[in-house]
């Protein structure tokens, strides 16, 4: 009953494919989930591709928390049982937001959310920024209660121009867990693929 839905792979290969004749770089994609990880791990620089932090008010800021893989004793995990914790507190809000820093740009940013709360319903936030820190989307998910399951917040750029990254929730308690991205190809994948198709067409004119 409480699965994401997740549209990711159909848009991972939709955008990110680089077709090169019969050549297809495709980017693999980064997934952060907090439940490969032991409780309380640190995560801000668990993968070399992103620098994670946990931030306390608007924009792009200096982290003020490590941000750490913790269970969700409550049971609402979006995926599993580990969901992404600020200093071990494992749920986010307009105080306490997930910043992330890409080490080079990136094309899609997606991340589960989910927001258990018996009174009210709540949305979750996705921002992306370029590397000059513009804000350049923003997502705002359909608001979700303890009745509702989880959602994923995906945002993608034609451009592949996303720097930073930032997911909170509106309300209190969010749960935010299983991010996952898919920085641009390598010049030098993108070099190889060129070099192949260069390599079948000096083939076939020598024919
Ligand atoms: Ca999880």
């Amino acid at each position: 009953m409480y699965s994401p839905k997740c549209i990711f792979p159909v848009l991972l290969l939709a955008a990110w494919s680089v077709a090169a004749g019969a050549a297809v770089v495709v980017s693999p994609v980064v997934v952060i989930e907090p439940d490969d990880y032991a409780e309380g791990t640190v995560l801000n620089t668990i993968v070399p591709e992103v620098t994670l932090g946990v931030t306390t008010g608007p924009g792009i800021q200096s982290p003020a928390f490590p941000v750490t893989a913790n269970s969700d004793a409550q049971g609402f995990a979006p995926t599993g049982t580990f969901v992404f914790g600020q200093a071990n507190v494992p749920f986010f809000n307009p105080d306490r937001r997930l910043q992330m820093q890409f080490h080079g740009e990136v094309g899609i940013v997606s991340i589960d959310f989910a927001h258990p709360d018996f009174f009210g319903t709540h949305s979750g936030v996705l921002e992306i920024y370029n590397a000059d820190e513009v804000l350049l989307d923003t997502l705002v998910s359909a608001p979700v209660g303890t009745a509702d399951g989880p959602l994923t917040m995906t945002l993608s750029r034609a451009e592949q121009d996303i720097a930073w990254a930032v997911a909170w929730s509106e309300g209190p308690f969010g749960r935010l867990d299983n991010l996952r991205f898919v920085p641009i190809p390598e010049p030098a994948a993108l070099s190889l693929a060129a070099l192949g198709l260069a390599g079948c067409v000096l083939r076939r004119s020598r024919r």
